[in-house]
């Protein structure tokens, strides 16, 4: 299957920074793969937006906000269940920023998210809340984008949430498995998947669209 790309199709780039890549503070195993794959396939997309994961130091999601609690446990939020993270990407940091290998110089809108002290947002589209939007869906529709490819860290939490609220916004969406790695926590990689194809998110591989 070959697809053919259209000016109406948008390539979201989510969260390719150090702290998700090997040595980072919350490294995805092979995230840096995602990396030349990636820089491949972005010239073919005329509209390309990243997203970074940007959060405040002592953010909720960080396990070293509560006390007694490990990275991966969970905990309660006003807004569901929350895994609780190692400390990363915290703003302005080294680990915040995209790979220095990341070659998309003709992105045109950086979404950062995770920024309010008390939600985090693996979703390019909404917090974890479901009640605060980033925005991108506006600026998407506004500009004409009907379908969005995603790709990036990680395929289980960032990816998947942003291709399932792109879904839920009314955007045809695809998850390029190739140019993504996952975390996978206690079957996380498994569940994402599935709800993502109960969701009509399609699974595609980056040779179907070079
Ligand atoms: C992510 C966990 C915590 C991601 C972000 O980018 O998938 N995962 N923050
Ligand atoms: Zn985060």
């Amino acid at each position: 299957m070959s697809l053919v790309l259209l000016p109406t199709d948008a390539l979201i780039v989510v969260d390719v920074q150090n702290d998700f890549c090997p040595g980072g503070a919350l490294a995805v195993a092979d995230g840096d793969a995602v990396v030349p794959v990636i820089n491949g396939l972005a010239p073919h997309f005329r509209n390309v937006i990243l997203t970074q994961d940007w959060h405040p130091a002592g953010h909720a999601s960080f396990a070293s906000s509560h006390a007694g609690k490990s990275p991966f446990e969970t905990t309660d939020m006003p807004y569901g269940v929350q895994v609780l993270w190692p400390d990363h990407c915290v703003q302005g940091t080294p680990g915040a920023d995209l790979h220095p290998d990341l070659s998309v110089p003709h992105a045109q809108l950086i979404i950062r998210k995770g920024y309010h002290p008390t939600v985090d947002s693996y979703s390019a589209f909404q917090e974890a809340d479901r009640a605060t939007h980033t925005g991108l869906a506006g600026y998407l529709k506004e500009r004409g984008i009907l379908r969005v490819f995603v790709a990036g860290l990680a395929t289980d939490y960032c990816v998947a949430w942003t291709a399932l609220d792109a879904r839920a916004a009314g955007f045809d969406a695809l998850v390029i498995e190739d140019a993504s790695r996952g975390i996978d926590l206690g079957g996380s990689m498994a569940k994402a998947w599935d709800d993502m194809a109960a969701a009509g998110v399609s699974r595609i591989r980056s040779a179907e669209i070079l």
